[in-house]
């Protein structure tokens, strides 16, 4: 299977207020050399760097506003005289006023965020960038050039971030920019199938009103888990789209044994819906010593991941999203591939 990954992920690394406390973010540059040290030494396959593509690639998935927005942010922040990097801090929630887009840098960030979990710093839109550049050439490797399979090491990660909005580490959601790319390049419908721990929120949202691209997601329920405010078995999509978007929320200290049934069941909705291409978001905080998550899976579990979809059949872009205990993210990542490819 292809890899594709590119070392400018290394631009972006913030801090993210944990327990209250400013932290280096999990979201770190070794997750990323974890996973592509792990590809090197299982030997999956080439390993490719990204294809530039441009802006208007992603407003298939985002605003211009918002991307202008993306790509200005921390010259805005600079300008402001601060040097630390930014995070939001204000939102506008409820009856406040979300149709009116502030002047100024820190309205902005709140109004453009949906939490404090994106810190915005001097290579964040490089790397933000290439991540979906990632994405986009896996989708392309598999268009136009043949591939079943191919692995966007992708990072940051993409799946919190929506139209209009960043959150959870996400600023492009690269998974939803590659549905929207085979789309608009020959595929009459695109499914995503999302297995972080945390719901998909971003990506349910950008296709919310859509049939041709159908979301599902298994995930921590957001009873307990963040992002608390999206990933309901209710949420079944709107208008056009409704019965394309199907949530399978999951209690805390999920393992194998209630995980594969819902993914079972995920996969059997997949066959029915018969797409031209599945994009996968891939995020390994399902894991058992995750720090931030509550799920049970053990690494043996992720090459039944992969196995399962490959009974699917069909051609497969996995895209990285989360996980965070940094020592098996590569084997679980991997695990996941080489299942699918066995
Ligand atoms: N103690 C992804 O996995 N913080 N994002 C939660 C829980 C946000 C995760 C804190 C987690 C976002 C891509
Ligand atoms: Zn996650």
């Amino acid at each position: 299977m292809l890899t594709f990954y590119s070392d400018t992920h290394r631009l972006h690394h913030g801090s993210e207020l944990k327990d209250g406390v400013l932290m280096p973010c999990f979201e770190m540059p070794s997750r990323a050399d974890t996973v592509l040290n792990r590809v090197l030494q299982q030997q999956l396959g080439e390993v490719l760097p990204p294809q530039q593509f441009g802006v208007e690639h992603y407003a298939g998935a985002h605003s211009l506003r918002y991307l202008s927005f993306l790509q200005t942010a921390w010259e805005e922040w600079r300008a402001s005289g601060r040097d630390h990097h930014a995070l939001p801090l204000v939102w506008p929630v409820r009856d406040l006023r979300s149709d009116l887009e502030p002047e100024f840098i820190d309205g902005k960030l709140g109004f453009y965020a949906m939490d404090a979990g994106v810190a915005i710093t001097a290579g964040t839109w490089q790397a933000v960038k290439t991540s979906a550049d990632l994405a986009l050439s896996g989708m392309e490797a598999i268009q136009r050039g043949g591939q079943h399979a191919a692995f966007a090491l992708c990072r940051p990660p993409g799946h919190h971030a929506a139209h209009e909005y960043m959150g959870g580490y996400c600023y492009l959601n690269n998974a939803a920019i590659a549905a929207q790319y085979a789309r608009s390049h020959g595929a009459k419908r695109v499914a995503v199938l999302d297995v972080d721990y945390h719901h998909g929120n971003g990506t349910q949202s950008i296709f919310y009103q859509r049939d041709d691209v159908l979301f599902l997601s298994l995930h921590g329920d957001p009873k307990n888990s963040y992002p608390y405010f999206s990933g309901h078995r209710d949420e079944l999509g709107a208008g056009n789209g409704f019965g394309y978007n199907l949530n399978l929320p999951l209690p805390h200290g999920t393992d194998w044994q209630g995980y594969g049934a819902a993914l079972q069941k995920a996969c059997q909705h997949i066959a029915g819906y018969a797409p031209d291409v599945l994009v996968v978001s891939l995020g390994v905080d399902t894991f058992k010593d995750d720090p931030i998550s509550s799920f049970r899976l053990e690494n043996d579990d992720y090459l039944r991941i992969g196995q399962m979809l490959a009974r699917l059949g069909m051609p497969v872009l996995f895209v990285l999203e989360g996980g965070y205990m940094v020592d098996d993210i590569g084997v679980n990542a991997v695990n996941v591939l080489q299942g699918f490819e066995a």
